[in-house]
């Protein structure tokens, strides 16, 4: 006769099969931690204080030169990342911080990842973005949509530091990166952002299909001047899209821009989303509930949103604007987006 009950105790599988399920590349479904939810960890916000991150850039740039690695990039890597192959800062979304030297430059090339710099110091560096020529200065944004050729160059005074993001774990997982070196060749024709610097009126650009904005540098002084215009939300806060000006979505397929500002002393209401969102600040200071954990910022900190965590931010600071890039888009263009305002 057979105790079931001391039976369901015991591993049901004899050794020879849990030896054969291992040789043959098979797993209980009922063993593997993915199945169940609540075991796993799930990601937490993290935060890079300019304090700590600016004598490590100034650090960096001494000892390494884009003349000899291309990039002088450091990652910003998610506590949470695993294996070094996927580096990612939060969900799908990948940030780093490069800086440029007077005089250096960083090499053409291309690549099919989706990539932006959000510029955090320096005054006379730019990146050529199929033959734009991008100003970097404090604040501004600068699109490198995928398969489009860039290079970075430093004709002014001083180091210039931006936060580059890119969609890079996403085409990891995918099985799509793919990358090419200079020298330039078959450029896409592109239109000058000049072309779409009107408000409300748009040239026709039949054809322009494209997943991606024809403008590729969005300055700080409209980006701001946008915010300050802006009706304030339904979370209690002001906030401002970066968009596409052909079909009003967002500046490319998987990464998508805010600029958003708590009115001054009250706090966002608590706000959650299935995506995940990197944050920048661009001036001002305060601080973000997120989950169980408070980060206090300040100008030039980056901090993660990460999925499915309340969110709330606060600010006693009138000069207070944070830069977010999230991938929204992602999740929305997969029926996977969900966004909840706490009431
Ligand atoms: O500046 O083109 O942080 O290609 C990672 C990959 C920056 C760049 C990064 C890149 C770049
Ligand atoms: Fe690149």
């Amino acid at each position: 006769m057979t105790d079931t009950s001391t039976l369901s105790k015991q591993d049901p599988a004899p050794p020879e099969l849990r030896a054969a399920w291992e040789a043959n590349r098979m797993v209980p479904l009922w063993e593997s931690p993915t199945a169940h939810k609540l075991e796993i960890e799930r990601e937490q916000p993290h935060s890079w204080p300019w304090s700590v991150t600016k004598p490590i850039l100034q650090r960096t740039a001494e000892i390494q030169s884009p003349k000899v690695v291309e990039r002088r990039v450091l990652s910003l890597v998610s506590p949470f990342s695993k294996h070094p192959e996927d580096e990612f800062t939060c969900g799908t979304v990948c940030a780093t911080m490069q800086t440029l030297l007077p005089g250096e430059r960083a090499r053409p090339h291309r690549h099919s990842m989706n990539a932006l710099r959000f510029v955090m110091e320096g005054m006379g560096a730019a990146t050529i973005v199929d033959g734009k020529d991008c100003p970097m200065e404090p604040g501004d944004l600068i699109l490198t949509p995928g398969w489009c050729w860039h290079e970075h160059y430093h004709a002014g005074e001083g180091p210039t530091i931006w936060m580059d993001v890119l969609d890079v774990y996403l085409h990891l997982f995918l099985g799509t990166d793919d990358f090419q070196p200079g020298p330039v060749r078959d450029q896409t024709p592109q239109y000058d952002d000049i072309a779409f610097s009107t408000a409300n009126i748009l040239p026709g650009v039949d054809g322009h299909q494209r997943e991606y904005s024809p403008v590729f540098r969005y300055p700080r002084a409209d980006a701001w001047k946008a915010l300050q215009n802006a009706p304030v939300g339904s979370d209690g806060g002001k906030k401002v899209r970066y968009v596409n000006p052909v079909d009003g979505g967002s500046v490319m397929s998987t990464l998508d821009c805010y600029l958003m500002a708590p009115v001054t002393g009250t706090a966002t209401r608590p706000y959650q989303s299935t995506a995940n969102t990197v944050c920048c600040v661009v001036g001002g200071s305060g601080y973000s509930v997120i989950g169980d954990k408070r980060i206090d910022w300040k100008a030039h900190d980056i901090f993660t949103v990460p999925q499915n965590l309340w969110a709330t931010h606060y600010s006693d600071d009138p000069d207070t604007s944070i830069f977010m890039v999230t991938d929204r888009e992602v999740y929305r263009r997969l029926g996977l987006l969900k966004e909840k305002l706490q009431d």
